[in-house]
């Protein structure tokens, strides 16, 4: 996906095997051993920017936003505001009043199922999404189509956990009014084909939802070129802390949309008659917002602003490529084999359990994920109780990958 050629600096970072030294969380042992980190998909790690940034917003800005006349007010509102205006910037929306600033992807498709569904679903409509959506891709809906009346359709995946787009296009009808899609699968590792999904929702009149948890940290994203109506994401899966995330959506669908929350920050006047709400970003950022969180979130943005993207997907690639071979040879089968591919793997050992395998790979100070990843859908569809999942972001390596699979020989040999 191509970048907002304004967003990019004059010369990317292509020596992506550099970056590594930039993130002090990798440089500890963990169990007396050098911390290998690839549970990326869950949280990633933050970069020094985005540490210092955090650091001096909290110990020199530290005051609320959009509220006080006074000069560490006046500091916040403007980190505050710029972080806005930086992450406009990277998605390429058109204006800041598209960015909303969140918790995390959970809270931006809430408020979106909770605002736009429950004004918009009326019995007997549909909300399609498909079978391997993340938890929080799938109940936010089922909420508000209990609450309308409405009906959820989950689209049917290959064995290959690719969605199969001519189902998906047949399930596709008049009643359907949103499509909510995950951009990657986090259980799967599958890239959707988010761009020809959004031209057929919107042919059969639905507004469209991207969930892009596990996207941000692994592509660039451009929001008018997908012409998608909401997309979703969280700072902690893209080099930024835990509590902030964002949802940009496009203006004409936030202007009609009902407020999410009440609070102050949302609204301009209030009385007990009649309350008028705020301009927009605002009326959907009721109370103090995560601010730290957000000028972070602005310093990651920054930190991905010079990365060559390109680079970055042929580095993932060859990691993902050379893991795959590897756990292959150990016996594993791969939970998600679809043509493109994030960086993520999930497999399960025929003779351990998933847990074991995820504990005794961390007693080798090997971090991954491993259960059900929030998508029992996707479990149930594979016929597996659990997966183990290593995923990789940018600072991983060859070593990291022949770590992990030292673990995994452990783990064969105590359950031989
Ligand atoms: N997936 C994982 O280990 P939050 O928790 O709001 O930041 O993100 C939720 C979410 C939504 N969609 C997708 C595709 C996701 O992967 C996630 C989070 C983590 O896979 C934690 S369960």
């Amino acid at each position: 996906m191509s970048a907002s050629p304004k967003a990019r600096p004059e010369r990317l970072i292509t020596d992506i095997a550099s970056l590594r030294a930039r993130f002090p969380a990798l440089d500890q042992q963990v169990h007396g051993k050098r911390l290998v980190y690839l549970d990326n998909a869950a949280s990633s790690q933050c970069p020094d920017v985005v540490l210092e940034t955090m650091l001096e917003q909290q110990s020199r800005n530290h005051a609320n936003v959009h509220r006080g006349v006074h000069a560490l007010s006046q500091r916040a509102t403007d980190a505050y505001e710029g972080a806005r205006e930086k992450v406009r910037a990277y998605l390429n929306a058109s204006g800041v009043d598209e960015i909303v600033f969140t918790r995390g992807t959970t809270e931006s498709i809430n408020l979106v199922a909770s605002s736009l569904g429950g004004s918009l679903l009326e019995p007997g409509d549909e909300v399609l999404i498909t079978q391997m959506e993340h938890h929080s891709n799938i109940i936010p809906w089922q909420l508000v189509c209990e609450r309308t009346g409405a009906r959820l359709v989950p689209a049917p995946i290959t064995d290959r956990g690719e969605i199969d787009l001519d189902a998906f296009e047949k399930l596709l009808n008049e009643r359907t009014r949103i499509v909510a899609v995950a951009h990657v699968s986090n259980a799967l590792g599958t890239v959707n084909p988010v761009e020809r999904i959004v031209e057929l929702a919107h042919r059969a009149g639905a507004y469209v939802l991207v969930d892009g948890a596990q996207a941000m940290a692994h592509m660039r994203v451009d929001v008018q070129a997908l012409d998608c109506d909401f997309y979703a994401f969280s700072g902690h899966k893209m080099f930024a802390p835990t509590g902030i995330g964002v949802l940009y959506a496009k203006r004409a669908l936030l202007e009609r949309m009902p407020p999410y929350q009440g609070g102050g920050e949302m609204i301009l006047t209030v009385s007990f008659e009649k309350t008028v709400y705020n301009a927009l970003p605002y009326k959907f950022e009721a109370g103090t917002p995560n601010i730290t969180g957000a000028v972070a979130l602005g310093a990651a943005v920054d930190f991905l602003s010079t990365i060559d993207f390109d680079a970055l997907a042929a580095h993932e690639h060859r990691l993902l490529d050379y893991a795959t071979e590897k756990v292959l040879a150990l016996g594993a089968h791969v939970i998600g084999t679809a043509e493109s591919k994030a960086g993520v793997l999930s497999f399960v050992l025929d003779r351990v359990h998933a847990h074991d395998v995820g504990t005794i790979v961390d007693s080798e100070g090997v971090a991954i994920r491993t259960g059900h990843h929030c998508a029992m859908p996707v479990m149930e569809r594979f016929g597996v109780p659990a997966t183990a999942r290593a995923s990789f972001a940018l600072y991983n390596n060859a070593d990291d990958v022949d770590r992990l699979i030292l673990g995994l020989k452990r783990a064969l040999e105590i359950f031989a």
